[in-house]
């Protein structure tokens, strides 16, 4: 008797009639052989073997170098369960359409079957996934990103508890590109790429659009969260989650080098990407990063912005669309000052120079997260860590302050609703275009996301001793367009405010957007920053926010009925605060 996953395996060969059919044990020696087929199959190179021992370079397709959101689908039964934020399509279309195109996609291939786990191996709150792929790069991908192989397939046993996902690279063409996800049976099909979150399935497919669908089915939360640990100088540590759309710094605030360490204000990473959270037996809210590694945008990354991160990618690491120097070592625009010499950019080609960017500005490193130089020694935790803090937060060039905390859970609730960040090149489309993106999960969000907002509500209401709500935007510009903030290890600053606003200390100024650091609440030493400049980092300006409040308005209405009450009426209230100033300025 086949077990269920060998005859969904089996089905999936049937259907995708590959040559061959290899199933993954995730060790160092598989590992080496799907690399030697990379390298012949001509897109992947050995790095320098000196200066990045076992490190590779995969250049992927031209047209395949992002998330692809406009053919990222939800296929649940109804329509309304989809909800007005995500792309829809009839389960029954979407196996007839989409299965056609699976028909004999991998002729001539291999068919590898990747068992992994999301979540720690003895954690309670992990769960297993399957991946059928015929992308030698996914499984080298997934073998860093997720934990595969026997320690997934003992996970599964003989029961049928298991999100299985069809992979296939298809023909590449992205009219033919689709990625699928099936809420009630818990599927995933994704063809047509092989790039990050359309091609990882344990990472955006399964761990926040299935989980989120699951997470609300049984009372937990699926986010799209880094996770850190800030200890204090008496070596206390707590952990805050935070959320901000791609490509807005949740990998470089979870693996910050604090510019406040000789204080002893330390940062410890928990993941970098995503946190699955649910009450503990104390009322805390715990999180697990149910991912294994960090899959972090390249550009922008130096010695000084974020050193460790610069030291973890130094071996076992995968990049992707970064630019080459002459010795085969990885470069990326911001890297160094000046590009080096004789540099191929990420299409292997000679670099055109200042013309374009040699590496793709959406290029990537893959590396395991227990490289991470500050890794928490709490990371893999079955219990997972406390969260005392949850931090929302974007692009922002104008109008939102460097931080400021919510007034009450439900009020913090309607701040991450709210939320609007200016896009990037982690989708494909248009860069620096503002959009509403609630809690950073716009993409994300398996089901309505008015449901999605009850559901915080919710949990709000069901945890004995919630987080505190903030919100922060290391983005804000001055009028000459430059950042006002230096960002990165200075960012420690604003997480000592929070930590102290925790501890019920840390000075702040009601305003009406929520409480504002004082100008001498937040740690400046050793910092030069002029105080206008601080000034207009913290500036709440009444008129901008009007118009903000009325926008966020204008989104709700977006969700008809299903927008719960509570948050209507915290746009009212917010409307009315900041009435209440403009009157007692005027
Ligand atoms: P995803 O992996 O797409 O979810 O992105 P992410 O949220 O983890 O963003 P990441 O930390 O990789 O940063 C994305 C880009 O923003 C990089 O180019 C960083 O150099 C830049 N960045 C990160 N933090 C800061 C900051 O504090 N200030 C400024 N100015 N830029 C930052
Ligand atoms: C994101 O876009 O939020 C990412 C990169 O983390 S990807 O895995 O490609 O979705
Ligand atoms: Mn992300």
């Amino acid at each position: 008797m086949a077990t269920p996953l060998e005859a969904w395996v089996e089905e999936a060969a049937r259907r995708t009639r590959p040559k061959e059919v290899v199933w993954c044990d995730g060790s160092e020696g598989e590992a080496q052989r799907m690399v030697e087929r990379l390298v012949a199959e001509g897109r992947t190179i050995r790095l320098n073997e000196n200066t990045y021992p076992n490190c590779i370079l995969h250049r992927s397709d031209p047209s395949d170098v992002a998330r692809t959101e406009q053919v990222t689908f939800i296929c649940s039964r109804r329509k309304e369960d989809a909800g007005p934020t995500n792309n829809w399509m009839a389960p029954e279309e979407a196996k007839q359409k989409v299965g056609a195109l699976f028909q004999g996609a991998m002729t001539g291939r291999t068919m590898y079957v990747v068992p992994y786990l999301m979540g720690p191996a003895e954690s309670a709150m992990t769960r297993v996934g399957v991946e059928v792929t015929d992308s030698p790069y996914v499984v080298v991908s997934m073998r860093i990103m997720a934990r595969i192989g026997k320690i997934a397939l003992e996970r599964i046993g003989k029961a049928n508890d298991f999100v299985p996902g069809l992979h296939s690279l298809g023909d590449l063409n992205p009219e033919r590109r689709f990625v699928l996800h099936f809420p009630e049976e818990k599927l995933i099909w994704s063809i047509g790429s092989g790039y990050g979150g359309n091609a990882l399935l344990g990472k955006k497919c399964f761990a926040l659009r299935i989980a989120s669908w699951m997470a609300r089915e049984e009372g937990w939360m699926a986010e799209h969260m880094l996770i850190l640990g800030l200890e204090d100088p008496s070596g206390k540590v707590t952990y805050m989650a935070a959320a901000f759309p791609s490509a807005c710094g949740k990998t470089n605030m979870a693996m910050m080098v604090s510019a406040l360490e000789d204080s002893g204000y330390r940062v410890w990473t928990v993941g970098d990407d995503i946190a699955w959270m649910q009450e503990g037996p104390d009322g805390q809210l715990y999180a697990i990063n149910p991912e294994a590694g960090f899959f972090g945008v390249a550009p922008g990354t130096n010695d000084l912005t974020n050193p460790n991160v610069m030291e973890a990618v130094k071996r076992n690491t995968i990049f992707t669309n970064v630019a080459t120097t002459a010795s085969r070592e990885p470069w990326w625009e911001g890297m160094t000052p000046q590009a080096p010499p004789g540099l191929l950019d990420w299409q292997g080609r000679v670099s055109a120079g200042a013309k374009s960017p040699a590496a793709h500005p959406n290029s990537r490193y893959t590396v395991p997260a227990q490289q991470a130089p500050r890794i928490s020694p709490h990371w893999e935790d079955p219990a997972g860590v406390p969260i005392s803090a949850i931090i929302f937060g974007g692009r922002r060039a104008r109008v939102a302050p460097l931080v400021y905390e919510s007034l009450s859970w439900q009020h913090g609730v309607f701040v991450g609703a709210g939320m609007a960040s200016e896009t990037t090149a982690a989708i494909t489309g248009e860069v620096g275009v503002r959009r509403r993106d609630p809690m950073a999960m716009l993409p994300f969000c398996g089901y309505h996301m008015g449901d999605y907002f009850r559901h915080w509500l919710e949990m709000g209401r069901r945890i004995a001793r919630p987080p505190k709500i903030f919100h922060v935007n290391w983005f804000r510009k001055g009028s000459n367009g430059q950042f006002l903030w230096p960002g990165f290890g200075e960012n420690v600053r604003v997480l000592k405010w929070i930590l102290e606003r925790v501890n019920g200390k840390g000075q702040a100024e009601e305003t009406p957007i929520g409480f504002v650091p004082t100008k001498r609440a937040l740690t400046l030493d050793g910092l030069q920053i002029s105080p206008e400049n601080m000034e207009e980092l913290l500036r709440v300006d009444a008129a901008d926010w009007q118009k903000e409040a009325g926008e966020i308005g204008t989104f709700f209405k977006k969700f008809g009925d299903r927008l719960p009450p509570e948050l209507r009426e915290e746009q009212a209230h917010l409307t009315e605060r900041l009435n209440l100033v403009a009157s007692t300025k005027g």
